[in-house]
């Protein structure tokens, strides 16, 4: 098997099932080496939760950037997800150019927002730093709302195709080479993910169950990493995640005391059949 070294920077939320407590052990067991840099720390993801810490880490990237540099240590692939700060972009834009394997990509989930709002601590600035670094992707892997503010196209809840290609067309423009659009309904009892650029779009359709639950894109974004970074092509790896999503959804449905995130660990066995 192809091994690979994956570095991933997102957020450690210490409780709630998001971010690197769910990219960390999907993709390792996907079996894929997996470096992280935690971008801040918070006591929990900030979707249902009030009162949380958080704390910016943005000061300790120059200086883990620079020792890697020193070391030599290079990635097959960055994944990048929610962010502390604007500041963030330009160290992670360092670390990419003194720390990439031959062909390393770069996979960006913009992570801002969701349900046509910014999560919150994330304004303007930082929509404007998220477009330069999804200028900088290889793969961008939004949500229809997080597209609709890096293209500054209007967010619809009801829309055609022609709608979904103008989010994927503006992704593109910003420089984005591919795209990963996820949650794209066309049907109310459907939900899917558009995968492609200018050249052309395809389409995968699963079920959309009824509750929504939180930490279901960094799910998504970690299982399809895992599942690209074995060597599926993008559609095949957005279909596997899929699947993948939809089976800790439906693996944590019934139990109302678990509305912080998916029961995702058990259903792993699931993923890694598919790989
Ligand atoms: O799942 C995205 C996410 C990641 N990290 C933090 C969040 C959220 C979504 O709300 O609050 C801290």
């Amino acid at each position: 098997m192809d091994y690979k070294r994956v570095l991933t920077v997102q957020d450690i939320s210490c409780f709630g099932q998001c971010s690197l407590t769910v990219a960390l052990p999907i993709i390792s067991a996907c079996g894929v080496e997996t470096s992280v840099i935690p971008s801040s720390i918070l006591s929990t993801h900030t979707a249902g939760f009030t009162g949380f810490t958080f704390r910016d880490l943005a000061g300790d990237i120059p200086s883990i950037g620079a020792h890697w540099k020193k070391e030599k240590i290079t990635f097959d692939a960055f994944y990048t997800g929610y962010l502390g700060s604007p500041e963030q972009v330009d160290y992670l834009l360092d670390i990419f150019a003194s720390c990439a394997a031959p062909g390393a990509e770069k996979i960006i989930d913009p992570a801002m927002a969701d349900y046509g709002k910014l999560y919150p601590i994330f304004d303007d600035v930082y929509v404007e730093a998220m477009k330069r670094l999804c200028a900088a992707a290889d793969l961008t892997l939004p949500n229809i709302t997080e597209a609709c503010f890096l293209t500054g196209i209007e967010y619809k809840t009801e829309y055609d195709e022609a709608y979904i290609k103008s989010l994927v067309d503006g992704l593109c423009d910003l420089g984005a080479k591919k795209v990963v659009l996820t949650g794209v309904g066309y049907e109310p009892a459907y939900t899917g993910v558009v995968v492609g650029n200018k050249d052309g779009l395809r389409y995968y359709r699963h079920e959309r169950l009824e509750r929504s639950s939180h930490g279901t894109g960094d799910v998504y974004a970690a299982s399809f990493v895992g599942a690209y970074m074995r060597g599926k092509d993008a559609f095949d790896a957005a279909k596997i995640a899929a699947d993948y999503t939809v089976k800790c959804i439906k693996n944590t449905v019934d139990d109302e005391s678990h509305w912080y995130g998916v029961k995702f660990e058990p259903v792993l066995p699931e993923l890694i059949k598919e790989l």
